[in-house]
């Protein structure tokens, strides 16, 4: 059969059939990739999710051309935070980077509000599933299952940003529920380059325990 295979995917080879992959790009948001949004509050280096951004561009194109399909996904809250737990506001606040408070693009982590947006180098287009979710999993309290399911999805690629945390997350939501997930290696970032490291390495383990790691170029020469 001609179904792409990534032969130097870890642990062992990935193959995925196209029509049922979807690529899942998570958080590329202003938030978490320009100076003074949630995650530059939190304490962190944006510099690292401001560099995947070209891989990822690389990756989405090749997506399109091979008619993948493709989900966006953005992390924040209604503006009334009726949806963000108190728990995880009164950390963000602790930690001086409250969420809903004001700041230079608008209300941190608040959806419709400019920091909240997708950066525009990796803007959806027209036909592409946006999730819209209030935790750190995809499929928390979203349509992201009912969508998969609709279009017939086997296997996930993942990019975005960050690996260890919404990445992670959904991740491992997601192979609970029996896809077969690849991260993309160098289209993901954690802030530190330590997380993001031992993220990489928790993925393939244990003959990959939550699927395969691989590299963008191997992807974008897979769906050529
Ligand atoms: N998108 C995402 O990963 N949200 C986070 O809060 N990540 C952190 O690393 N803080």
């Amino acid at each position: 059969n001609d179904s792409p295979c990534i032969d130097d995917a870890r642990p062992y080879p990935y193959a995925f059939d196209p029509a049922r992959t979807a690529l899942v790009v998570i958080d590329m948001q202003n938030d978490f990739c320009a100076p003074g949004g949630f995650g530059e509050r939190l304490g962190n280096d944006v510099a690292p999710a401001r560099a995947i951004i070209p891989a990822i561009s690389d990756v989405l194109a090749a997506a399109r051309r091979a008619g993948l399909t493709i989900v966006h996904t953005r992390e924040g809250h209604l503006p009334d935070l009726s949806d963000c737990p108190p728990s995880k506001l009164a950390r963000s606040r602790r930690q001086g980077a409250g969420i809903g408070d004001p700041g230079p693009m608008g209300r941190v982590l608040v959806r419709g509000e400019p920091g909240h947006a997708i950066v525009p180098e990796l803007a959806p287009a027209d036909g592409e599933y946006i999730v819209d979710k209030p935790g750190k999993g995809a499929f928390y309290r979203t349509g992201l299952e009912a969508y998969l399911a609709e279009q017939g999805i086997a296997s996930l690629l993942l990019a975005g940003v960050t690996t260890h945390v919404c990445v992670h997350t959904t991740l491992r939501e997601a192979n609970d529920r029996g896809y077969e997930c690849a991260v993309i290696a160098d289209a993901t970032a954690a802030f530190d380059p330590a997380d993001h490291e031992a993220a990489l390495r928790m993925v393939w383990q244990q003959g990959g325990i939550f699927g395969w790691v691989v590299e963008s170029g191997a992807v974008v020469d897979a769906l050529a």
